[in-house]
């Protein structure tokens, strides 16, 4: 099949679904956080028979005995309690290293008027999920960090819902990602889950954003979905500049918009955002919006057409000041005040799309961002429900964070190895990258290759990116010879040090040569700003990484002890001395 099909046949496959709806903070919603009931299956009794076929008596059922000789196995009423959001894992020791099914449920009432909808809505699930209610299947959807909903009008009932939800974390080698990766494998409905209502007609969807290059032009479209849809007029209104314009909609449901308005521009010194109201018959809907416009040209990044250098740091979607998976508001916070702390302008989110609050807080703090996939290490790449998948994720990123002034660039993969079905694969992600969203950059972590003296950036995936990122470990995983390369690279494109750093436990103290100590990380930092100042294509550069993360690769007990010790910051929130360097470092680079 060709691949450029195959994104018409995506919700066929990988999301059984409603169109994912966006925009949810500002749509009418109601909450379903807070304690779900659990049972751990890691047989998967409640699916499958005892002949491994999908069960009709399945946990699904919410079922309790009819009468005292009845016979159910199971009991979500008397099951234990978890919270969501949050991964399972930290919420309870004996579930730590635990990988397979966890049945939730929730009980919830609901009245739902004549001519409404209703969606249930997950933040995320990680990795695969299968959600019923009151026994029925809606759908199932696979990838751990993007959002997907289900509509329930007409399931939904005014009392006693049962709504359980089949969360499966299984690694498996033709997942994205895969069975290698370098971070906890945390299980479980780890982003909130909301009702969301809308009426029979609304709007879906809308991509509304400054033209790439542009001062003035605001292009994108807007989606209606329902019975009324078609030839609908729907208006545009940024009220604080007296804008008001009116598109038609077409058989599709969907109107081309198209203005020119000369508004104040987005960028970390003046992060503005414009309240965007979206008027159709019968539905309304708004959302805070910056614009501004990045491209590159030459070797340089564009923001608003003036050169930038992307002050940065890696950030996993770890908690900080406690265990799991973040997930909230106040998570965000605490992260990106860090990344202020240091001086970025830049953070890139690791290794998979982030919580949407991240991406929201970042858009006022004017903080940009780089949003990727979890294409890591060793992918599947010929298998095309590989592809389906890993194609199945980008749009779901790129779907719900396209009006997000912060995202300025997405990213394909890391560190995969080349060859020519990766470099393929890739390539046809970033054309469909580019199809959905004209407005962003496209990067990846790529390949390089030490040839004598010179470090060279010449993964041939560079062709197809706007802007080529690169992982070294100079000083840790190599010795020093390293920082007296050059670097050069065959592409004229600017350059992003996706990753770099070392290993230091926070509170141990020794010289410079000592593994493990903050001298020696504060040194390898100092030797790699050294080496990358004298990289002329060099715009960029994210360090590995704010905060230590648990990783089940980093057993070594009383430094690691299951936690990459690549932060600059410990887990428990204490500073550790290179944080202070790279400080210094972007306060330079800010003059
Ligand atoms: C890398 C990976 C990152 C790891 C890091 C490390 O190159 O991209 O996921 O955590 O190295 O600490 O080794």
């Amino acid at each position: 099949m060709k691949r450029s099909l195959l994104i018409t046949l995506l919700s066929a496959s990988f999301a059984f679904g409603a169109d994912l709806l966006t925009n949810v903070d500002n749509r009418s919603s109601e909450s379903l956080n807070g304690s779900w009931r659990m049972i751990i299956d890691p047989f998967e009794s409640g699916f499958y028979d005892y002949r491994y076929n999908e069960s009709r008596w399945g946990y699904f059922r919410d079922a309790e005995p009819r009468d005292k000789s009845d016979l159910v196995e199971y009991s979500f009423d008397r099951a234990e309690l978890i919270s969501v959001p949050g991964d399972w894992n930290s919420q309870q020791e004996k579930l730590l290293f635990y990988e397979g099914t966890v049945w939730y449920r929730k009980t919830f009432d609901y009245q739902l008027d004549e001519g409404k909808r209703l969606f249930v809505y997950f933040g995320a699930a990680n990795y695969e999920t299968i959600v019923y209610l009151n026994d029925k299947k809606l759908g199932r959807h696979e990838g751990g960090f993007t959002p997907f909903c289900f509509e329930i009008t007409e399931h939904v009932k005014p009392k006693d819902n049962s709504l359980v939800v089949k969360v499966d974390n299984k690694r498996v080698e033709t997942a994205v990602p895969t069975v290698m990766s370098d971070w906890w494998n945390y299980g479980g409905l780890t982003r909130r889950v909301m009702l969301i209502e809308e009426n029979e007609t609304f709007i879906q969807d809308s991509f509304i954003q400054l033209k790439q290059g542009s001062r003035s032009k605001i292009e994108g479209w807007v989606q209606l979905e329902g019975s009324e849809k078609k030839q609908q007029q729907i208006e545009l209104k940024i009220p604080e500049e007296g804008i008001s314009k009116t598109f038609l909609t077409d058989e599709n449901g969907r109107a081309e918009i198209s203005l020119n308005a000369y508004l104040q521009r987005w960028s970390p010194q003046n992060p503005k955002l414009y309240n965007v109201i979206i008027e159709a018959p019968g539905s309304r809907l708004e959302n805070q919006i910056g614009f501004r416009s990045i491209e590159t040209k030459g070797d340089e990044i564009l923001l608003n057409g003036s050169p930038v250098y992307l002050r940065g740091i890696c950030i996993h979607e770890e908690a900080p000041l406690r265990e799991g998976r973040a997930f909230a508001k106040k998570d965000a916070e605490v992260l990106l005040e860090w990344a202020k702390q240091l001086n970025c302008n830049f953070v890139r989110l690791a290794h998979y799309p982030h919580n949407e609050y991240m991406t929201r807080l970042a858009d006022k703090m004017g903080i940009m961002v780089w949003s990727e996939i979890p294409l890591y290490w060793t992918i599947s790449w010929e298998n095309e429900k590989v592809y389906e998948n890993a194609l199945s994720q980008l749009d779901e990123m790129i779907t719900r964070d396209k009006n997000k002034a912060s995202v300025i660039m997405w990213s394909v993969a890391n560190e995969t190895p080349i060859s020519s079905e990766r470099t393929e694969f890739l390539a046809s992600l970033t054309e469909e990258a580019r199809k959905l969203d004209s407005t962003r950059l496209i990067t990846a972590a790529l390949e390089k290759h030490t040839r004598g003296s010179v470090m060279h950036v010449d993964d041939p995936l560079g062709e197809y990116l706007d802007v080529l990122g690169c992982n070294e470990y100079e000083g840790w995983y190599s010795g020093n010879s390293g920082f007296s390369r050059t670097w050069e690279t065959p592409y004229e494109k600017p350059l992003v040090m996706s990753e770099f750093g070392g290993g230091a436990l926070q509170g141990f103290h020794a010289d410079k040569r000592t593994r493990w100590s903050e001298q020696f990380q504060a040194n390898l930092y100092k030797m790699q700003f050294e080496m990358l100042d004298k990289i002329d294509f060099l715009r960029g550069t994210t360090p590995w990484i704010l905060q230590d993360f648990r990783s089940p690769r980093r057993p070594l007990a009383d430094i690691q002890d299951f936690y990459n010790r690549k932060g600059l910051i410990s887990e428990r929130g204490e500073k550790k001395k290179a944080f202070f360097l790279l400080q210094d470092w972007y306060e330079q680079k800010m003059k």
